[in-house]
C-alpha cells in the first residue's frame, strides 16, 4: 500500500495533513515548533482494510549543513539517493540531524514525498536546499501550499515549486472538504504509476465508508427519536396523597431522560465520524448547545407554527393529540381563516404542554400517575433538526480540527421548514405512525430513510447567507 511522507519546516501544518487525511483526532497539532520529534506511521484504513499510510515526520532543522554534506560526498547523478543513505547511515545517532535522519528515512523506505510549504508567507531561499535534499532521493513528490495567515504568495511559491516537484497544489486541511480530500488523493495516485489502482480503491472505498456513515448515523438517530417517543414515567402514590408534585419530578425526569439521550445518539454519530474524543464541552456549540426544551430551540429546530399546521392538516398527523393546544383554541376557525390566523405566529412551544399526566385509580387502592409519552407535536421536529445539524457539522469537521465546533444560522429561521415537501410530508406519516401504533419494524425502517434522506440535504442557502453554516477557527489562526 502507498505511503506518504509528509515533510517540510517546523509549524507548516504537516501534523494537520496527517490527522485530516488518516482521520486521526489524536495526532498532536500545536503552535509549538517541534512537537512533533519522531517519524510517526499512521494507517488510515477502512472497514479493516489498509488503504494508505502516512507518516508524520519532524520539520527540517539544518537542511543547509544537510546538503553540504551530500554535495561533499556525491560522485556522480546516478548516486544520489545512495549518498543520501550514506548520510542517515552515518548520522543517525548524532542528536543534531536526529530530525533530518526521521524525515528521510521513510522516503528512503519507499515513501512518496508531501512537501508542506505555508504560502501565506514569502518564498525564500532557504527553502531551495530543502526542495533539493528532497530531489536526491529520487522518490515521486508533490508539494501542499498552505495557507496558514493573512498573506498570498502562491505566484511567487508555485514557481519556485514547479521546479522540483511534478505536482503542486493548494489544501486547507483545517477546512478542505470532503471532495477537496478526494481529489488531492487522486492527485497522489497521478505520482506515481505503481499506486494508482491502490489510491484508486481507496477513493472508492473513501466514497462508500461516507455513504455508510451516513446509514448509520440516521439509524441511530431514528432509533433514539422512536425510544423518546416511547419514555413514559410511572409512580404509584397513597389513595389520598397529593399527585401534583410527584408528576412535576415525573416530568422532570422525563424531560432528562431524553435530553440523555439525544446526548447518546450525537456521541454516537461522532463516533461513527472517528470524532470519538471530541469531548462534550466541544460540541457545546452556539447552536446546539440550546437546550432541547427551550423555546429558543424549538423556534429554531422545529417546524414553524404555520407548517406544522400544515403538514399534520395534511397527514392527519397532528390531529389527534393537540391541535386545540397548538392553534390555541384557533381550531374553531375554517378553511383559510385557520391559516390566517396562525400564519403570523412563530413557532409553537408551551413547556407545559409537552406530556400530558394521567392519574389512574388502582384496584388494590392507591392510584398509577403516569406522565408521558411526549406528545408535543413539535418535538420530533426540533428533535430532527437538532439532530440534522449536528450530523452536518461532525459529517464535515475534519480531524485538524481542535477548535470548538460553532454554526450560524440566523435567528427568525426555521431550520425545518426548510426541507422539500415531500420529506416533510413522508416524516410526518412516518412520525404519525410510530406515534399511533408504536414503532414496528416497518415504522423503524420508513423512519431511517426519511432521517437518511433528510441528513443527505446540506443545511445551506437560507441560513443566514452563508452557503454552509460557518465553521469558527481558533482565534490563534
Ligand atoms: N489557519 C490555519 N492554521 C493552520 C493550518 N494548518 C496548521 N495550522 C496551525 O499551525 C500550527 C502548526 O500546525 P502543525 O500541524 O502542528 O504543524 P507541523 O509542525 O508542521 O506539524 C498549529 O497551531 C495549527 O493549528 C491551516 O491550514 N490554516
Ligand atoms: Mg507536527
Amino acid at each position: 500500500m502507498p505511503d506518504f511522507a509528509v515533510v517540510g519546516q517546523p509549524n507548516k501544518g504537516k501534523s494537520s495533513i496527517v490527522a485530516t487525511l488518516a482521520e486521526n483526532e489524536d495526532i498532536a497539532i500545536s503552535s509549538k515548533p517541534g512537537t512533533t520529534r519522531k517519524a510517526t506511521h499512521y494507517d488510515f484504513s477502512v472497514d479493516g482494510k489498509l488503504l494508505y499510510t502516512l507518516v508524520d515526520t519532524p520539520g527540517f532543522q539544518r537542511a543547509n549543513r544537510v546538503l553540504q554534506w551530500l554535495e561533499a560526498h556525491v560522485e556522480d547523478a546516478s548516486n544520489r539517493v545512495d549518498v543520501v543513505r550514506a548520510f542517515v547511515a552515518e548520522h543517525r545517532d548524532d542528536p543534531k540531524f536526529a530530525d533530518e535522519c526521521e524525515l528521510l528515512q521513510p522516503i528512503l523506505d519507499g515513501a512518496g514525498i508531501l512537501y508542506v510549504v505555508d504560502g501565506s508567507k514569502p518564498y525564500g531561499p532557504e527553502f531551495e536546499v530543502e526542495m533539493q535534499i528532497l530531489q536526491w532521493t529520487g522518490q515521486p513528490r508533490m508539494a501542499l501550499i498552505n495557507l496558514i495567515g493573512e498573506g498570498d504568495y502562491q505566484e511567487q511559491w508555485r514557481r519556485a515549486l514547479d521546479q522540483y516537484f511534478s505536482i503542486v497544489r493548494v489544501f486547507n486541511a483545517m477546512l478542505a472538504d470532503f471532495d477537496t480530500r478526494t481529489n488531492l488523493l487522486r492527485a497522489f495516485a497521478e505520482l506515481n504509476e505503481a499506486w494508482r489502482s491502490d489510491m484508486e480503491a481507496a477513493i472508492k472505498a473513501l466514497r462508500s465508508e461516507r455513504s455508510r456513515r451516513l446509514h448509520r448515523s440516521a439509524t441511530e438517530v431514528a432509533d433514539a427519536l422512536i425510544a423518546c417517543l416511547s419514555y413514559t414515567g410511572q409512580q404509584f402514590v397513597d389513595e389520598g396523597d397529593a399527585t401534583d408534585g410527584v408528576a412535576q419530578s415525573l416530568r422532570n425526569a422525563l424531560l432528562q431522560r431524553i435530553r440523555e439521550r439525544e446526548q447518546r445518539a450525537r456521541q454516537q454519530v461522532q463516533s461513527i465520524y472517528r470524532h470519538d474524543r471530541m469531548r462534550a464541552d466541544e460540541t457545546d456549540l452556539v447552536l446546539l448547545d440550546i437546550d432541547l426544551f427551550s423555546e429558543e430551540g424549538w423556534a429554531l429546530f422545529g417546524l414553524s407554527r404555520t407548517q406544522l399546521l400544515i403538514t399534520g392538516a395534511m397527514t392527519g398527523a397532528v390531529a389527534g393529540f393537540g391541535i386545540d393546544a397548538l392553534l390555541g383554541g384557533a381550531s374553531l376557525l375554517l378553511g383559510t381563516a385557520v391559516g390566517a390566523a396562525v400564519g403570523s405566529l412563530g413557532s409553537w412551544f408551551a413547556s407545559d404542554e409537552l406530556a400530558k399526566t394521567k392519574v389512574l385509580g388502582q384496584q388494590l387502592g392507591g392510584k398509577l400517575v403516569q406522565v408521558g409519552p411526549l406528545d408535543a407535536a413539535n418535538f420530533p421536529w426540533v428533535f430532527l433538526g437538532r439532530a440534522w445539524l449536528h450530523h452536518d457539522l461532525v459529517r464535515e469537521r475534519n480531524h485538524a480540527l481542535r477548535s470548538v465546533m460553532s454554526a450560524q444560522m440566523q435567528d427568525q429561521e426555521n431550520v425545518m421548514d426548510q426541507i422539500p415537501e415531500d420529506l416533510r410530508r413522508r416524516i410526518a406519516q412516518a412520525i404519525g405512525t410510530i406515534r399511533k401504533e408504536g414503532a414496528s419494524s416497518r415504522t423503524r425502517s420508513q423512519l431511517q430513510a426519511c432521517v437518511e434522506a433528510l441528513f443527505q440535504l446540506k443545511l445551506e442557502s437560507e441560513l443566514a447567507g452563508n452557503k454552509r453554516p460557518v465553521y469558527e477557527v481558533p482565534p490563534a489562526f
